[in-house]
């Protein structure tokens, strides 16, 4: 597929609300910038839901119904993180799925996030893995280390491809912890991808965005962005809201000639054709 897939990251569990305002926290919020999202090119949306006081949650009611409001208001693929925050428990990420997204994260491998650790033992993706493909779920593989490249071959190997027969991964890059939101990082990254992998994007976090993108772009892959891995739109300069970023992004793309896909081109790289768009 020579277009582009854009999914957007709008909201993450770190970022706080107090300091960033523009955070989309509450659903009115969320879905107001999806709309704006799906408008600038975004074909997914990568979901983490606040609570009242906009604080990360996996509240059961309100991820269920952020899911149907999206479907309702929006035509995005809606992919719920069952990544999380670092303070969630294994078992409330396994019930994110009972939410019925159409996608789901699930991250290959624990790797430090700063001061803390972003816990994925192997069995919990084992687990994860099957139990989204029962629920005929398409998980996004999430990549924050080349070790977790190595992971994702063996969970492939191991416990077969996932619901739909496709397989999409993503880069996370520039995680303190991780590796590093660089092009010779993203470059060994990709090429020790496994042949089962039909498509990948990548995101680098803060000040790797941008290059990040580019090779990506250049590199045939495809993007995420978005207020979960970036708040600056240029050195010095606070991102007024996630449409920016996707706008950026699928002007970019558009310009080396790989437009931003439709969401029905969106439901064919990723194995989601059975959903009506
Ligand atoms: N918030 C991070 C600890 C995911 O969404 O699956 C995990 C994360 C990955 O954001
Ligand atoms: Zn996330």
């Amino acid at each position: 597929m020579t277009g582009t897939l854009i999914t957007v990251a709008p909201t993450g569990a770190e970022v706080d609300k107090a300091t960033w305002p523009q955070l989309p926290t509450g659903l009115d919020e969320l879905i107001t910038e999806a709309k704006a999202c799906e408008s600038a090119g975004a074909t997914v949306i990568h979901v983490h839901i606040r609570d009242d006081e906009h604080r990360p949650t996996l509240d059961p009611v309100r991820l269920r119904e952020t899911v149907l409001a999206l479907h309702a208001e929006t035509g995005l693929i809606v992919q719920l993180s069952t990544g999380g925050s670092v303070h969630d428990s294994l078992e409330s990420r396994l019930a994110v799925l009972a939410a019925a997204p159409d996608s789901c994260s699930l991250t290959c491998g624990t790797v430090n996030f700063g001061d803390d650790v972003f816990v994925n033992p192997w069995p919990f993706m084992v687990r994860l893995h099957e139990q989204a493909r029962q629920a005929q779920v398409v998980p996004e593989f999430e990549l924050f280390d080349l070790g977790h490249v190595s992971a994702l071959a063996r969970l492939l190997r191991e416990h077969g491809l996932p619901f739909g027969g496709r397989v999409h991964a993503d880069f996370v890059l520039g995680v303190p912890g991780g590796m590093p939101a660089t092009v010779p990082a993203l470059v060994a990254a990709v090429q020790a991808l496994p042949a089962e992998v039909t498509s990948w994007s990548a995101t680098g976090i803060g000040r790797g965005h941008l290059p990040v993108m580019a090779a990506a772009l250049a590199l045939g892959g495809h993007l995420r962005v978005g207020m979960e891995d970036n708040l600056f739109f240029a050195s010095g300069r606070p991102v007024r809201g996630n449409a920016e970023l996707v706008t950026r992004a699928a002007t970019l793309a558009a310009h080396l000639q790989r437009p931003a896909l439709s969401g029905t081109q969106a439901r064919a790289l990723l194995g989601l054709t059975h959903l009506t768009p």
